[in-house]
């Protein structure tokens, strides 16, 4: 399943004569070297040559030198190739030897491939403290983007950072504010939490009964998710924020109100589902008339009404209410009864008929969410993973063997692992095109392979299937893919779409602009997909497969793209902005900060650089929107229905 790594994307002159690298432009020359070579010139032979004191300075310094040579190599780091397992190892001593003495680590050079990561061992080493100021950084890009919203959007949905006005293009909830809450209280943003828990307090419950046509999906996933999310976060179901790690000094919400609210809008989305005449949802809710319907063409996104049930039963759990998670477990329910290819399933269900519409099957938008919730929502409820929710990992495990089977691909000339689409289904033809959304994919891998623990424990504890393993590695492979979508452009970051180089494809097309990537032919960036809109996806992977692996590549390849977005989507007045193209430079921009920036990307950055496992995740599980939810354990029983 590996991809193939082979020579170095960077540039060829940091390749030598073998192929390996060597990274002479960023090596510091090793001290003796430098004496030797000084003492060599014309000036320096004059200068020992002419005066005594001089001779005994030269002197004194070739001593120095022998005793370095002899003492201080013994204390080297043990170099290493750079696996998790020996990077680790850096304290170890060894016996002197003179490449240890002569060897130092190379300079940290600006934006290196990933590749050139994580073969330089000493780029994998930041001390924690390192981390933690990097850590720090995030939170204040949190805090800058928050200023920005405040400042000139407070209220509405989405902040236009460039012309300073703000927008409701989800329906009027104030949604930034509900999807930022528990970001601030995770970083202890203690001004944002104030300002967000008033906002929701003064103004929330009124905007539900007065608002008019919202999204259920969205809805749910970016309000009432962020309410319940930061309902536990302040102690709402268990006192100082369960085994989220938050510390008790930090700012919280007043939970009482914030469940208040997310009833009062979870009553209302439930129309939604007893308007439907089948099992699965209509796509919108009229809010102030508490009723729903169907979107124009009748039909409901597959992703969209599978992406419900974190939400709905955790909130049956702490309201002690058991309709809401009744009315969203029965979608997965008559989902799974529902013929498939392969565990795979179209992108379209008809809320009418029950049934799957068309024939499109893609991981991308409107397929993505769907194979998360399978995964997460048996993850969720611990109690009954061997029993009612067993269909669920069911499912899961063999939409993921589709997956494999059908969907995956690998690039020419170099490799790379990718999931392309089946437009018109099995019988159809394969299409090369991934949506950076896919890129959810890996981290949900790799906590389907070892259910949120690490690797080593796993390992170590032999609870790894052989399947579990091929899911850990595809999640591996695919996150480099991910990662080298934004390293192959221009700005660093990723487009929206990208199309990939296969096999007896003889078109290619447009690139990235960056020339010295490695994967700039494996790779196509079509003209109306360079946009970046601040997504999640691949630092939400980098985070779960940090956690899990325990790699400091991923931190690292978490740290450039977080670099990347702070050069070119950074807006002075305040926010972050989407943009048009990243493939130019400087790239054109788009006037929009969506609400996932505070409420996922930046989390996710967050957490990566995180020294404390913080929400850990054996503990938690992430909504699609990233709002962190207690596993319901045996000890505590939830409302489950089945
Ligand atoms: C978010 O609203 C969620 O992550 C959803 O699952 C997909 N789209 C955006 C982020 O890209």
């Amino acid at each position: 399943m590996s991809g193939t790594s082979g020579h170095l994307p960077y540039s060829m002159r940091d390749v030598g004569a073998g192929g390996a690298y060597n990274n002479a432009k960023f090596r510091h020359r090793s001290r003796l070297k430098m004496v030797l070579q000084s003492l060599s010139t014309n000036s320096s032979k004059y200068r020992c040559g002419k005066f005594t004191v001089g001779k005994f300075l030269c002197l004194l310094m070739v001593s120095g030198l022998l005793y370095l040579f002899l003492h201080k190599g013994s204390e080297g780091i043990v170099s290493s190739e750079l696996h998790g397992k020996e990077v680790q190892n850096k304290n170890a001593r060894r016996a002197p030897n003179i490449r240890t003495f002569w060897r130092k680590p190379p300079r940290l050079p600006p934006r290196l491939p990933p590749n050139e990561i994580y073969k330089n061992n000493s780029l994998l080493q930041q001390s924690p403290s390192e981390w933690t100021s990097r850590q720090k950084k995030v939170k204040e890009a949190f805090e800058h983007a928050w200023s920005g919203y405040q400042k000139y959007a407070m209220g509405y949905d989405e902040l236009m950072p460039l012309s300073h006005r703000g927008t409701d293009g989800l329906g009027g909830l104030g949604a930034t504010i509900v999807d930022s809450l528990d970001t601030a209280i995770i970083m202890g943003a203690d001004d944002v939490v104030s300002e967000a828990s008033k906002w929701i307090e003064d103004n929330l419950m009124k905007r539900i009964s007065e608002k008019g046509q919202v999204n259920l999906f969205e809805t749910t996933i970016r309000v009432l998710g962020g309410l319940l999310s930061a309902y536990h976060l302040s102690g709402g179901d268990h006192p100082g924020a369960g085994d989220s790690g938050v510390p008790v000094t930090y700012k919280k919400a007043n939970p009482e109100r914030l469940l208040e609210v997310s009833k009062d809008l979870a009553d209302r989305l439930l129309l939604a589902f007893t308007s439907s005449p089948t099992a699965i949802p209509l796509s919108d809710v009229i809010l102030r008339d508490h009723t729903a319907h169907a979107a124009p063409d009748g039909l409901s996104s597959t992703s969209e009404a599978s992406t419900l049930q974190l939400e709905f039963s955790y909130l049956s759990k702490v309201s002690g209410d058991p309709k809401y998670d009744r009315a969203a477990m029965k979608v997965l329910e008559h989902m799974h009864t529902l013929p498939k290819v392969e565990g795979l399933v179209p992108i379209y269900i008809n809320p009418s008929s029950g049934q799957f519409s068309g024939e499109n099957i893609r991981l991308g938008s409107r397929g993505d969410s769907y194979y998360e919730y399978l995964l997460k929502v048996w993850v969720q409820q611990e109690e009954y993973r061997d029993s009612s929710l067993k269909y669920l990992f069911e499912m899961y495990t063999e939409a993921m063997r589709g997956v494999k089977h059908l969907l995956l691909r690998k690039t020419v000339p170099n490799g790379l692992v990718f999931v392309g689409e089946l437009p018109s289904g099995r019988n159809g033809g394969f299409s090369p095109k991934m949506d950076h959304l896919v890129c959810f994919l890996p981290g949900t891998l790799a906590l389907g392979a070892t259910k949120g623990i690490t690797k080593r424990k796993a390992l170590e504890s032999n609870l790894l299937t052989d399947e579990d393993k091929e899911n850990l590695q595809l999640a591996e492979d695919l996150a480099k893919t991910c990662v080298e979508m934004y390293f192959v452009t221009s700005t660093g970051l990723a487009p929206e779409i990208a199309y990939f180089h296969i096999e007896g494809d003889t078109e290619g097309g447009p690139d990235g602009g960056n020339k010295s990537s490695k994967y700039i032919n494996d790779i196509i960036i079509k003209p109306l997909d360079r946009h970046n809109l601040l997504r999640p996806e691949t630092v939400e992977s980098l985070f779960v497969l940090y956690r899990i692996t325990e790699d400091p590549k991923y931190r690292e390849w978490g740290w450039q793209i977080f670099q990347a977005f702070e050069k070119y989507t950074k807006v002075d007045s305040g926010g972050y902005t989407s943009l048009d193209d990243v493939t130019s430079l400087p790239p054109s921009t788009r006037d929009k900060m969506e609400t996932f920036f505070l409420g996922e990307t930046l989390k996710y950055l967050y957490l990566l650089f995180d020294e404390n496992n913080t929400l850990p995740l054996d503990k938690y599980v992430f909504n699609t929107e990233a709002h962190p939810f207690p596993v319901m354990r045996s000890t505590e029983r939830a409302s489950h229905s089945v």
